[in-house]
Protein backbone atom coordinates (compact mmCIF):
# COMPACT_ATOMS: atom_id res chain seq x y z
CA UNK A 1 0.00 0.00 0.00
CA UNK A 2 1.50 3.48 -0.98
CA UNK A 3 -0.16 7.02 -0.14
CA UNK A 4 -0.93 8.33 -2.98
CA UNK A 5 -2.19 12.09 -1.98
CA UNK A 6 -2.55 14.33 1.13
CA UNK A 7 -5.68 16.67 0.94
CA UNK A 8 -6.81 18.96 3.44
CA UNK A 9 -10.27 20.67 4.25
CA UNK A 10 -11.12 23.54 6.33
CA UNK A 11 -14.47 23.20 8.66
CA UNK A 12 -15.83 26.01 10.62
CA UNK A 13 -17.53 24.90 14.18
CA UNK A 14 -18.80 27.62 15.71
CA UNK A 15 -19.33 27.36 19.65
CA UNK A 16 -22.51 28.74 20.62
CA UNK A 17 -22.72 30.10 23.41
CA UNK A 18 -19.43 31.77 23.17
CA UNK A 19 -17.36 30.83 26.35
CA UNK A 20 -15.37 33.04 28.14
CA UNK A 21 -11.73 32.35 29.34
CA UNK A 22 -9.02 33.79 31.10
CA UNK A 23 -6.51 32.83 28.36
CA UNK A 24 -8.09 33.25 25.19
CA UNK A 25 -10.83 36.07 25.48
CA UNK A 26 -14.39 34.86 23.90
CA UNK A 27 -13.96 31.54 22.00
CA UNK A 28 -16.46 31.90 19.44
CA UNK A 29 -15.22 29.12 17.35
CA UNK A 30 -13.25 25.79 16.95
CA UNK A 31 -11.97 26.08 13.26
CA UNK A 32 -10.48 22.43 12.34
CA UNK A 33 -7.98 21.67 9.17
CA UNK A 34 -9.34 17.72 8.42
CA UNK A 35 -6.36 15.79 6.60
CA UNK A 36 -6.64 12.89 4.86
CA UNK A 37 -4.19 10.69 3.31
CA UNK A 38 -5.33 8.60 0.44
CA UNK A 39 -3.51 5.47 -0.91
CA UNK A 40 -4.00 3.37 -3.89
CA UNK A 41 -5.89 0.58 -2.35
CA UNK A 42 -8.62 2.91 -1.46
CA UNK A 43 -8.22 3.60 1.72
CA UNK A 44 -8.27 6.80 3.44
CA UNK A 45 -6.20 8.36 6.81
CA UNK A 46 -7.96 10.56 8.79
CA UNK A 47 -6.70 13.80 11.56
CA UNK A 48 -7.74 16.65 12.44
CA UNK A 49 -5.77 19.64 14.16
CA UNK A 50 -7.20 22.91 14.62
CA UNK A 51 -7.39 26.99 15.61
CA UNK A 52 -9.60 29.41 18.21
CA UNK A 53 -11.59 31.61 16.46
CA UNK A 54 -10.25 31.18 12.84
CA UNK A 55 -6.39 32.74 13.96
CA UNK A 56 -3.51 31.61 11.62
CA UNK A 57 -5.58 28.53 10.58
CA UNK A 58 -4.39 29.60 7.08
CA UNK A 59 -0.57 29.63 8.32
CA UNK A 60 -1.16 26.00 9.93
CA UNK A 61 -3.02 24.90 6.36
CA UNK A 62 0.40 26.10 4.27
CA UNK A 63 2.63 23.94 6.78
CA UNK A 64 0.56 21.03 6.53
CA UNK A 65 0.59 21.43 2.59
CA UNK A 66 4.64 21.41 3.11
CA UNK A 67 4.66 18.48 4.29
CA UNK A 68 3.17 16.45 2.08
CA UNK A 69 5.97 15.27 0.10
CA UNK A 70 7.23 13.37 3.49
CA UNK A 71 4.37 10.97 2.78
CA UNK A 72 3.31 11.07 -0.72
CA UNK A 73 4.74 7.27 -1.82
CA UNK A 74 5.23 5.76 2.06
CA UNK A 75 3.95 2.54 2.66
CA UNK A 76 1.83 3.09 5.58
CA UNK A 77 2.96 0.10 7.74
CA UNK A 78 6.74 2.17 7.31
CA UNK A 79 4.58 5.28 8.80
CA UNK A 80 7.46 5.47 12.04
CA UNK A 81 9.68 6.78 8.93
CA UNK A 82 7.71 10.06 8.94
CA UNK A 83 8.88 11.51 12.44
CA UNK A 84 12.45 10.84 11.12
CA UNK A 85 11.95 12.51 7.88
CA UNK A 86 10.61 15.26 9.81
CA UNK A 87 12.83 15.88 12.41
CA UNK A 88 15.54 16.26 9.71
CA UNK A 89 13.21 19.11 7.95
CA UNK A 90 12.18 20.80 10.81
CA UNK A 91 15.10 21.79 12.33
CA UNK A 92 15.28 24.64 10.28
CA UNK A 93 11.64 26.40 11.48
CA UNK A 94 12.56 24.81 14.81
CA UNK A 95 10.36 21.90 17.15
CA UNK A 96 7.14 24.18 18.63
CA UNK A 97 4.74 26.12 17.33
CA UNK A 98 3.19 25.83 13.25
CA UNK A 99 5.51 23.61 12.85
CA UNK A 100 4.69 20.84 15.17
CA UNK A 101 1.18 21.58 14.51
CA UNK A 102 2.00 20.48 10.84
CA UNK A 103 3.48 17.62 11.58
CA UNK A 104 0.68 16.74 14.28
CA UNK A 105 -1.98 16.67 11.35
CA UNK A 106 0.15 14.28 9.19
CA UNK A 107 0.48 11.79 11.83
CA UNK A 108 -2.76 11.86 13.20
CA UNK A 109 -3.60 11.10 9.25
CA UNK A 110 -1.00 8.11 9.26
CA UNK A 111 -1.86 6.82 12.45
CA UNK A 112 -5.63 6.51 11.22
CA UNK A 113 -4.52 5.12 8.50
CA UNK A 114 -2.16 2.41 10.26
CA UNK A 115 -4.56 1.25 11.86
CA UNK A 116 -7.41 1.08 8.98
CA UNK A 117 -5.04 -0.77 6.93
CA UNK A 118 -4.20 -3.50 9.94
CA UNK A 119 -8.36 -3.49 10.66
CA UNK A 120 -7.89 -2.49 13.97
CA UNK A 121 -8.26 0.43 16.50
CA UNK A 122 -5.54 2.64 16.99
CA UNK A 123 -5.86 0.88 21.19
CA UNK A 124 -5.77 -2.62 19.64
CA UNK A 125 -2.92 -1.59 17.13
CA UNK A 126 -0.43 -0.58 19.94
CA UNK A 127 -1.63 -2.94 22.43
CA UNK A 128 -4.60 -1.85 24.27
CA UNK A 129 -4.25 -2.01 28.78
CA UNK A 130 -8.10 -1.29 29.13
CA UNK A 131 -10.80 -1.23 27.03
CA UNK A 132 -12.18 2.16 28.81
CA UNK A 133 -10.86 4.82 29.29
CA UNK A 134 -11.96 7.46 32.61
CA UNK A 135 -12.79 10.65 30.96
CA UNK A 136 -14.09 14.12 32.28
CA UNK A 137 -16.54 16.34 31.18
CA UNK A 138 -14.86 20.01 30.18
CA UNK A 139 -17.22 21.28 27.95
CA UNK A 140 -19.13 23.52 30.14
CA UNK A 141 -18.56 25.10 34.64
CA UNK A 142 -17.00 28.32 32.11
CA UNK A 143 -16.26 31.55 33.76
CA UNK A 144 -19.06 33.65 34.06
CA UNK A 145 -22.82 32.38 34.29
CA UNK A 146 -24.68 32.54 38.05
CA UNK A 147 -23.53 29.95 40.56
CA UNK A 148 -27.12 28.53 40.00
CA UNK A 149 -26.46 27.74 36.42
CA UNK A 150 -22.70 26.63 37.34
CA UNK A 151 -24.35 24.12 39.80
CA UNK A 152 -27.57 22.77 37.01
CA UNK A 153 -24.60 22.49 34.61
CA UNK A 154 -22.76 20.94 36.97
CA UNK A 155 -25.48 18.33 37.72
CA UNK A 156 -26.63 17.73 33.98
CA UNK A 157 -23.18 16.12 32.95
CA UNK A 158 -24.03 13.65 36.39
CA UNK A 159 -27.28 13.36 34.74
CA UNK A 160 -25.18 12.12 31.82
CA UNK A 161 -23.23 9.81 33.31
CA UNK A 162 -20.09 11.70 33.66
CA UNK A 163 -18.20 10.56 36.64
CA UNK A 164 -15.77 13.62 36.82
CA UNK A 165 -15.78 16.77 35.11
CA UNK A 166 -13.28 20.49 35.12
CA UNK A 167 -14.55 23.88 35.76
CA UNK A 168 -12.51 27.33 35.16
CA UNK A 169 -11.38 30.00 37.70
CA UNK A 170 -10.10 33.88 37.28
CA UNK A 171 -9.76 36.55 37.00
CA UNK A 172 -11.78 37.62 40.16
CA UNK A 173 -11.12 37.32 44.36
CA UNK A 174 -9.97 34.19 45.64
CA UNK A 175 -12.93 34.24 47.66
CA UNK A 176 -15.80 34.23 45.17
CA UNK A 177 -13.00 31.88 42.89
CA UNK A 178 -13.11 28.98 45.56
CA UNK A 179 -16.87 29.69 46.29
CA UNK A 180 -17.89 29.04 42.43
CA UNK A 181 -15.77 25.68 42.90
CA UNK A 182 -17.45 24.93 46.12
CA UNK A 183 -20.49 25.13 44.90
CA UNK A 184 -19.72 22.73 42.02
CA UNK A 185 -18.92 20.54 44.71
CA UNK A 186 -21.51 20.91 46.82
CA UNK A 187 -23.92 20.47 43.63
CA UNK A 188 -22.55 16.91 42.07
CA UNK A 189 -21.53 15.75 45.72
CA UNK A 190 -17.93 13.57 47.05
CA UNK A 191 -17.88 10.48 45.01
CA UNK A 192 -17.77 12.58 41.62
CA UNK A 193 -14.40 13.64 40.74
CA UNK A 194 -13.40 17.74 39.90
CA UNK A 195 -10.90 19.24 38.13
CA UNK A 196 -10.14 23.32 38.53
CA UNK A 197 -8.56 24.66 35.62
CA UNK A 198 -6.47 28.28 36.14
CA UNK A 199 -5.52 28.65 32.91
CA UNK A 200 -1.99 30.05 33.98
CA UNK A 201 -2.84 33.49 35.47
CA UNK A 202 -1.84 33.56 39.03
CA UNK A 203 1.32 33.96 40.34
CA UNK A 204 2.70 31.10 42.35
CA UNK A 205 2.19 32.55 45.56
CA UNK A 206 -1.78 33.24 44.33
CA UNK A 207 -1.52 29.56 43.35
CA UNK A 208 -0.67 28.36 46.46
CA UNK A 209 -2.77 30.87 48.24
CA UNK A 210 -5.89 29.48 46.58
CA UNK A 211 -4.82 26.06 46.23
CA UNK A 212 -4.70 25.96 50.33
CA UNK A 213 -7.90 27.27 50.20
CA UNK A 214 -9.54 24.39 47.61
CA UNK A 215 -7.59 21.93 49.58
CA UNK A 216 -10.82 20.72 51.61
CA UNK A 217 -13.03 20.17 48.39
CA UNK A 218 -11.17 17.62 47.56
CA UNK A 219 -9.83 18.30 43.83
CA UNK A 220 -8.56 15.15 41.46
CA UNK A 221 -6.53 17.79 40.30
CA UNK A 222 -5.35 21.80 40.28
CA UNK A 223 -4.83 22.76 35.91
CA UNK A 224 -1.73 25.06 34.70
CA UNK A 225 -2.03 27.49 37.95
CA UNK A 226 0.78 29.85 36.33
CA UNK A 227 2.66 30.67 33.29
CA UNK A 228 3.42 27.72 31.01
CA UNK A 229 7.30 27.92 31.07
CA UNK A 230 7.65 28.03 34.78
CA UNK A 231 8.28 24.86 35.67
CA UNK A 232 10.37 25.45 38.62
CA UNK A 233 7.32 27.41 40.09
CA UNK A 234 5.09 24.70 39.07
CA UNK A 235 7.24 22.36 41.37
CA UNK A 236 6.87 25.11 44.08
CA UNK A 237 3.42 24.88 44.18
CA UNK A 238 3.08 20.85 43.64
CA UNK A 239 5.24 20.57 46.92
CA UNK A 240 3.38 23.28 48.63
CA UNK A 241 0.18 21.46 48.43
CA UNK A 242 -1.71 18.05 48.59
CA UNK A 243 -3.76 18.50 45.80
CA UNK A 244 -2.16 16.91 42.71
CA UNK A 245 -1.03 19.97 39.88
CA UNK A 246 -1.36 19.39 36.30
CA UNK A 247 -0.03 20.30 33.45
CA UNK A 248 1.47 19.79 30.51
CA UNK A 249 -0.98 21.07 27.42
CA UNK A 250 1.00 23.85 26.43
CA UNK A 251 4.51 22.06 25.79
CA UNK A 252 5.34 20.58 22.80
CA UNK A 253 6.81 17.66 21.71
CA UNK A 254 8.18 14.46 24.17
CA UNK A 255 11.35 16.53 24.78
CA UNK A 256 8.74 19.46 26.62
CA UNK A 257 7.03 16.65 28.42
CA UNK A 258 10.89 15.56 29.79
CA UNK A 259 11.89 18.95 30.71
CA UNK A 260 8.45 19.28 32.63
CA UNK A 261 8.92 15.73 34.23
CA UNK A 262 12.63 16.38 34.79
CA UNK A 263 11.71 19.24 36.93
CA UNK A 264 9.40 17.77 38.51
CA UNK A 265 6.54 20.44 37.79
CA UNK A 266 3.28 18.14 37.90
CA UNK A 267 1.81 15.35 39.71
CA UNK A 268 -0.49 14.56 36.05
CA UNK A 269 0.76 15.22 32.59
CA UNK A 270 -1.76 16.14 29.76
CA UNK A 271 -0.30 16.53 26.58
CA UNK A 272 -1.88 17.78 23.66
CA UNK A 273 -1.88 16.02 20.94
CA UNK A 274 -1.44 18.63 18.17
CA UNK A 275 1.18 20.52 20.35
CA UNK A 276 2.82 16.97 21.24
CA UNK A 277 3.24 16.65 16.64
CA UNK A 278 0.69 13.49 16.39
CA UNK A 279 0.53 9.96 18.14
CA UNK A 280 4.52 9.20 17.75
CA UNK A 281 5.33 12.04 20.24
CA UNK A 282 2.36 11.45 22.31
CA UNK A 283 2.97 7.71 22.79
CA UNK A 284 6.67 8.73 23.03
CA UNK A 285 5.31 11.35 26.00
CA UNK A 286 3.73 8.84 27.70
CA UNK A 287 6.27 5.90 27.88
CA UNK A 288 8.18 9.25 29.20
CA UNK A 289 5.47 9.83 31.78
CA UNK A 290 5.20 6.20 32.93
CA UNK A 291 9.34 6.26 33.80
CA UNK A 292 8.66 9.12 36.02
CA UNK A 293 5.25 7.51 37.91
CA UNK A 294 3.19 10.55 36.24
CA UNK A 295 -0.22 9.40 35.35
CA UNK A 296 -1.06 10.33 31.91
CA UNK A 297 -3.94 12.33 30.50
CA UNK A 298 -4.92 14.00 27.36
CA UNK A 299 -5.76 17.47 26.54
CA UNK A 300 -8.90 18.25 23.87
CA UNK A 301 -8.82 15.64 20.82
CA UNK A 302 -11.09 13.36 23.00
CA UNK A 303 -11.57 11.33 19.29
CA UNK A 304 -8.12 10.84 19.16
CA UNK A 305 -6.77 10.47 22.53
CA UNK A 306 -8.91 7.64 23.50
CA UNK A 307 -6.88 5.34 21.69
CA UNK A 308 -3.54 6.24 22.75
CA UNK A 309 -4.64 6.12 26.57
CA UNK A 310 -6.41 3.15 26.19
CA UNK A 311 -2.99 2.35 24.89
CA UNK A 312 -0.60 3.58 27.11
CA UNK A 313 0.35 1.71 31.03
CA UNK A 314 -0.21 4.76 32.77
CA UNK A 315 -2.85 6.54 30.65
CA UNK A 316 -5.20 8.32 32.49
CA UNK A 317 -8.28 11.04 32.44
CA UNK A 318 -9.30 11.90 28.57
CA UNK A 319 -10.48 14.94 28.35
CA UNK A 320 -14.10 15.02 27.00
CA UNK A 321 -13.89 18.32 25.26
CA UNK A 322 -17.83 18.51 22.51
CA UNK A 323 -15.84 20.72 20.60
CA UNK A 324 -15.17 18.29 17.64
CA UNK A 325 -18.30 16.32 17.67
CA UNK A 326 -20.49 17.48 15.11
CA UNK A 327 -17.88 16.57 12.39
CA UNK A 328 -17.46 12.71 13.52
CA UNK A 329 -20.14 10.36 12.57
CA UNK A 330 -19.80 8.24 15.98
CA UNK A 331 -20.06 9.77 19.52
CA UNK A 332 -17.85 9.13 21.98
CA UNK A 333 -19.92 6.65 24.48
CA UNK A 334 -19.77 6.40 28.59
CA UNK A 335 -20.15 2.99 30.16
CA UNK A 336 -21.84 2.86 33.42
CA UNK A 337 -18.95 4.00 35.14
CA UNK A 338 -18.89 7.04 33.05
CA UNK A 339 -15.64 5.86 31.09
CA UNK A 340 -15.30 6.50 27.63
CA UNK A 341 -15.51 3.08 26.17
CA UNK A 342 -12.80 2.07 23.14
CA UNK A 343 -14.16 1.23 20.04
CA UNK A 344 -13.84 -1.72 17.86
CA UNK A 345 -13.75 0.17 14.64
CA UNK A 346 -10.12 0.83 13.18
CA UNK A 347 -8.03 3.44 12.77
CA UNK A 348 -9.38 6.28 15.61
CA UNK A 349 -12.71 4.98 15.68
CA UNK A 350 -14.12 8.00 14.78
CA UNK A 351 -14.61 8.76 10.98
CA UNK A 352 -15.80 12.40 9.43
CA UNK A 353 -19.39 12.71 8.28
CA UNK A 354 -19.11 14.12 4.64
CA UNK A 355 -22.87 15.84 5.17
CA UNK A 356 -21.10 17.65 8.42
CA UNK A 357 -18.38 18.64 6.62
CA UNK A 358 -20.30 19.99 3.43
CA UNK A 359 -22.43 21.92 6.18
CA UNK A 360 -19.42 23.46 8.24
CA UNK A 361 -17.10 23.98 5.43
CA UNK A 362 -19.43 26.71 3.83
C1 LIG B 1 -8.64 25.03 27.44
C2 LIG B 1 -7.77 24.89 26.41
C3 LIG B 1 -8.06 25.44 25.17
C4 LIG B 1 -9.20 26.15 25.03
C5 LIG B 1 -10.05 26.30 26.09
C6 LIG B 1 -9.77 25.74 27.29
C7 LIG B 1 -8.35 24.47 28.79
C8 LIG B 1 -8.52 22.98 28.91
O1 LIG B 1 -7.08 24.82 29.22
O2 LIG B 1 -7.70 22.40 29.58
O3 LIG B 1 -9.49 22.48 28.38
MG1 LIG C 1 -6.32 23.52 30.64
Amino acid sequence: MKITRLRTQVVHLPIDPPIPTALLGMIRSADCILTFLDTDEGITGEGLVFSINNRRLSVILEMIRQLEDLVVGMDPRIGGALNAGAWKELNFLGYEGVSIVGLAAVDNALWDLRGKAAGLNVAHLIGACRTAVPTYASGGLWLGGSIDELQAQARSFVDRGFRAMKTRVGPTDPERMVARVAAVREAIGPDIGLMVDANQQMSVKQAIRIGRMMEPLNLTWFEEPVICHDHEGEATIRAALDTPLASGETVYTHRGVLRSLQAGACDVMMPDLQRMGGPTEFLKAGHLCEAFHIPCSSHLFPEMSLALLAGLPGGYYLEHMPWFESIYREPIELDANGHAIVSDRPGWGFSFDPDAIRHFSA
